[in-house]
């Protein structure tokens, strides 16, 4: 039987580098890519899938859907609704590789029919982490005996995830490793005056235009503290943050024991990716070459939370817990679409969301509802805040 595989978010760059992934796994044969979905790249998703030959796909832009009509045979669907559809049925494993909350139905309505998630969209756990964590903990999955697996694609989660072997309850501490981003060594003033091209420029990763912006205001690592939270079930006291810029040690656990484990390697997004999908086999697949232990000196840095504020009022918001990170989320993602614009520095960041959360109203188990609500709500204020 062959591993049906659907890819949300097939142009952007993990959703690309997964169909990679994909043709080059030496047991390729035993994978199938029934769905693919992307927002509105027609040229890339169109070769996507003369390429991969999907029986399903659906795109979200209604001018990109009607060229689509006439260029390909198989089955087109369209919009949200397309997308849960899509996410559903006819597969065994979901990719959500899109940014913001587009694909949390789509991942509840796939958890619900015992389809595992293999995780790249932070915002699904970090909205909605106790809602789809218990969920996929009480249904079965579609493929064993085993529960629903939320398997992250995230470097670090899936560097957790490989450290700690799946055995999540002998984990005392997880650090969680930080290259710093592009501001690590600049000063407040420096960074309050920088420019979106200066924040773009990430040392280690290649990604999309939003998480760069947050890994150069340590936001994406606060998000990653939310994410871990959850997938890993640990107090926030537990999980500490490691600024190491040679990005080399791609997380750690230390166990009860005191052991302390970790998984290192050149910075790829191909093996997490991997990862995910094979869980729990290793097999040989895309060359990422050859690790050295001799190529970089490792470093370490206590993270500065007073020169990047981002991270600190993550971990509030994290552990406030309730409708708090979905605010956190929502806020920042407005207020880093208006510093991609030029309309607003670093430290404008930083007061968008510390208003967005001073002026929250607090919702102790929100629904997926309250969780919507808010988040439209949330972002309508964002927008007309003025920092
Ligand atoms: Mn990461």
């Amino acid at each position: 039987m062959k591993k049906r595989i659907t890819i949300l978010g097939s142009t952007g760059s993990i959703g690309t580098q997964a169909l990679e992934v994909l043709e080059k796994l030496e047991n390729k044969e035993d994978f199938e890519i029934t769905g693919l979905a992307c927002k509105a790249n027609v040229e890339k998703f169109l070769s996507q899938i003369k390429k991969f030959n999907p029986k399903r796909v659906c795109i979200s832009d209604i001018n990109a859907y009607k060229t689509l009509k006439n260029e390909v045979k198989c089955e087109i669907l369209f919009g949200e609704e397309g997308l849960i559809e899509l996410s559903k049925n006819n597969n065994d494993i979901l990719l959500t590789a899109t940014t913001g909350t587009i694909s949390l139905k789509p991942t509840i309505e796939a958890i619900k029919n015992g389809v595992d998630i293999a995780l790249a969209n932070k915002e699904t756990l970090v909205t909605a982490g106790d809602i789809v964590m218990n969920l996929a903990k009480n249904t079965k999955s579609k493929n064993g005996k085993d529960n629903v697996k939320i398997l992250p694609v995230d470097s670090e989660h899936s560097a957790i995830l490989q450290s700690s072997n799946g055995n999540f309850k002998n984990i005392r501490t997880i650090f969680l490793t930080a290259s710093g981003g592009p501001f690590l060594n600049k000063t407040t003033e420096e960074i309050n005056s920088a420019k979106a091209k200066d924040a773009l420029k990430h040392p280690n990763w290649s990604m999309g235009k939003k998480i760069t912006i947050d890994s150069s205001t340590l936001m994406n690592k606060g998000l990653e503290v939310i994410e871990a939270h959850h997938l890993f079930n640990m107090p926030y006291e537990n999980i500490k943050v490691v600024v190491h810029p040679e990005s080399i040690i791609h997380s750690a656990i230390e166990t009860l024991d005191g052991s302390v484990l970790a998984q290192i390697g050149n910075p790829s997004m191909h093996i997490p990716i991997q990862y995910a999908i094979c869980y729990p086999d290793r097999i040989k697949g895309i060359k990422t070459g050859s690790f050295s232990f001799f190529d970089k000196n490792l470093t370490f840095k206590v993270p500065d939370f007073e020169k990047f504020p981002c991270i600190k009022l993550a971990y509030e918001a994290g552990k406030k817990g309730g409708i708090f990170p979905c605010v956190l989320n929502a806020s920042n993602e407005i207020a880093v679409y208006k510093f991609l614009k030029g309309e607003i520095n670093i430290k404008g960041i930083v007061k968008t969301v510390e208003y967005a959360l001073n002026n929250a109203e607090e919702i102790k188990n929100p629904t997926l509802y309250d969780i919507f609500n808010t988040d439209i709500e949330t972002r309508k204020k964002a927008k007309l805040f003025k920092p």
